[in-house]
């Protein structure tokens, strides 16, 4: 509303920017917080399970995130082949702007294996491997900036792994990181309290700064309402579906949690950067293990999109309806596998945004150029698909701590059985004592 009320009034670009200062700092605050929080959530979460708990965890986490992902792709070709939002459209040309570079698909993907081995891990934490083309063909080594996720996943899930097995010996490490994340998520706790300031600057100024709703509306409304469909299907009915099939509880009650991780995606309309609210509303909310959402909240937000996939795919039909094209059943399944894959791989491939999508297109030979076309509501339908990318992570911890709970009460009940040891150590030193002092009394209590 408040975006809204200033509109009228016409601001400046520079009135906007000091605007929406306050959302600004919120952004980089939850920045800030996001890769000590990534690093130690995932070793604490990974060193706490013994690795045959944590390998079932893991494989019954990428098996949600492939299920899920496969069926938002499902969803959103569905209704973009009902919907046909691209239809008609030759007719009223769609203004297009800018120029699309060219990418290698194969270059991406190996940028992606590279990304997973960063030789550097200060250097991941704010570049990532990129290659670029000298007299645009030849591949070259060079970076790109921000922050390699994936490569601070693998290392710290090895990491977590590795102490996890050290016994006694790796306590001290197990303890610091341990800490670390209880430390962090104080601090999570702290700029919760300026989360809703930050956030009604952060979307009142994209509304203040958005262009004339009728002009955009008009040509892109359909395509607009086809991936909002979509994403309500998926977000609101197949998530909780799936959810209470597996739990039997109330998916609904589970996601009023979240509410406010949901707000913070839409305002910042990055994963990464709500991480830090989503666990808060996990662990303090909805009272998820902490075991389950240390590991596999920062796995969800590197590969599972939900969101990013399903818009993909409707983006990539939307541009073959505009083109009347007619694509087969082979192109379709193409355009499925790729935008899956492109969801997943996302967070390795440097300035994924437009090369994903540029790959989506190339591999059923549609024009990459076309791109453009929906750049003008990119920004908007972002922010949904993050919000659905956010619920399919929370929703993930939730399945998986139901299925895990067999493993986890067993890891319970091992940790309380040491802790009887433990008491019994002054016991047996007692004993020991009394060996010295030749009391034999120590075999009975052995
Ligand atoms: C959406 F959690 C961390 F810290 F490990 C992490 C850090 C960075 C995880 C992921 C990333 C990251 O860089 N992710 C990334 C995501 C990079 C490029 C593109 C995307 C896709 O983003 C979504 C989309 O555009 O559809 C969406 N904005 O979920 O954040």
């Amino acid at each position: 509303m408040l975006g809204f009320a200033l509109r009228p009034h016409n601001m400046s670009m520079r009135e906007i920017k000091y605007f929406a200062f306050p959302g600004e700092l919120l952004m980089r605050m939850l920045q800030m917080l996001v890769l000590p929080l990534i690093v130690s959530s995932l070793v604490t979460g990974i060193s706490s399970l013994d690795s045959k708990a944590s390998g079932k965890m893991g494989i019954r986490a990428v098996v949600y995130y492939m299920v899920t992902t496969l069926i938002a792709v499902f969803i959103g070709i569905v209704i973009v082949m009902i919907i046909q939002p691209g239809k008609g459209s030759r007719d009223s040309p769609l203004a297009k702007s800018g120029n699309i570079e060219p990418v290698q698909a194969a270059d991406a993907f190996l940028d992606l294996i590279r990304n997973m081995f960063p030789p550097n891990l200060v250097e991941a934490c704010f570049k990532q491997y990129k290659t670029v083309y000298k007299k645009t063909t030849i591949p070259m080594s060079g970076s790109s900036n921000g922050v390699n996720a994936l490569g601070l996943v693998v290392f710290s899930m090895c990491f977590g792994l590795v102490i996890g097995n050290m016994k006694q010996q790796g306590q001290a490490l197990r303890d610091f990181f341990d800490c670390l994340n209880e430390a962090i998520m104080r601090l999570v706790s702290i700029i919760i309290w300026y989360a809703p300031v930050g956030i009604l600057f952060l979307i009142a100024g994209k509304i203040v700064e958005m262009k004339d709703l009728a002009e955009v509306g008009g040509q892109l409304g359909m395509y607009t309402v086809t991936v909002i469909v979509g994403l309500l299907i998926h977000g609101l009915f197949v998530l909780p579906m799936l959810y209470f099939m597996v739990t039997r509880k109330n998916p609904y009650s589970f996601i009023g949690g979240l509410l406010q991780a949901l707000i913070t995606a839409l305002g910042t309309s990055s994963s990464s950067a709500t991480l830090p609210i989503t666990f808060r509303c996990l662990e303090e909310i909805n009272h998820v293990d902490k075991r389950v959402t240390r590991f596999i909240l920062p796995v969800g937000a590197t590969i599972n999109m939900d969101g990013t996939a399903l818009y993909e795919a409707v983006a990539a039909i939307f541009i073959a309806q505009v083109n009347d094209m007619d694509l087969n059943f082979g192109q379709i399944l193409t355009i499925s596998i790729t935008a899956t894959a492109a969801s997943i791989g996302a967070a390795g491939i440097p300035q994924a945004g437009l090369v994903t999508m540029v790959i989506v297109l190339t591999s059923v030979g549609l024009p990459t150029e076309d791109i453009t076309l929906i750049i003008a509501v990119d920004w908007f339908l972002d922010r949904l698909r993050t919000t659905t990318n956010v619920l399919g992570d929370s929703l993930g911890a939730g399945i998986v701590e139901h299925l895990s709970r067999g493993e986890l009460q067993n890891q319970d009940d091992e940790v309380r059985n040491s802790v009887i040891e433990e008491n019994e150590k002054p016991y047996q030193l007692i004993c020991q004592e009394n060996d010295t002092i030749k009391h034999h009394n120590s075999e009975t209590t052995m």
